[in-house]
């Protein structure tokens, strides 16, 4: 394993589809567990700790609410964290927000947008960390830009071709 995906719930796993996504298909293998800062500190601690020796090199936390999931999981290791805030009611993802990315200087946390592109740029984020020392991963990571720069191309030539 290589990315470890965490979620304080569940309830968050739906929302996360893009990450996963996006992982399998730069085929860069990951796990995904339910740990919560809150619920299972302990169990939460335990699993980061272990996480290097598995195998794990990125971690992507995400939580909701008063999100703490990132920051506790920065705390306990010294690998890369992404932290991903959920969007929940009745706030609609700005509490996660602010949660995830106001750490205290000396814990860093690389927080991505809340919603939108947000789960898929965690992945996309943890392909850069792991492409400076895996050349398939670079490779394949070149292959999904270049897939992308040439699918906005073509949409670029459909609208033009309807407006002419
Ligand atoms: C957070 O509380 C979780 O990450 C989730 O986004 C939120 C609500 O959790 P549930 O009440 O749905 O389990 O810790």
């Amino acid at each position: 394993m290589t990315v470890s995906i965490l979620m304080g719930s569940d309830s968050d796993f739906p929302k996360l589809e893009d990450c996963t996504r996006t992982l399998g298909l730069l085929e860069i293998p990951f796990e995904a567990r339910v740990l919560s800062a809150h619920r299972t500190p302990k169990e939460l601690v335990e699993y980061v700790e272990g996480a290097r020796e598995r195998g794990i090199r990125v971690f992507c936390a995400a939580a909701g609410g008063a999100a703490h999931l990132a920051g506790v999981v920065a705390a306990h290791t010294d690998l890369p964290v992404i932290g991903i805030p959920m969007a929940n009611p009745p706030m609609g993802g700005l509490d996660a927000l602010l949660a995830t990315v106001q750490m205290p200087g000396g814990i860093p946390v690389a927080t991505v947008a809340v919603g939108g592109g947000g789960p898929k740029n965690a992945a996309l984020f943890a392909a850069r960390i792991l492409a400076l020392s895996d050349e398939g991963i670079a490779e394949r990571y070149k292959a999904f830009r270049e897939a992308m720069g040439a699918a906005v191309r073509r949409k670029d030539e459909a609208l033009r071709a309807k407006l002419v």
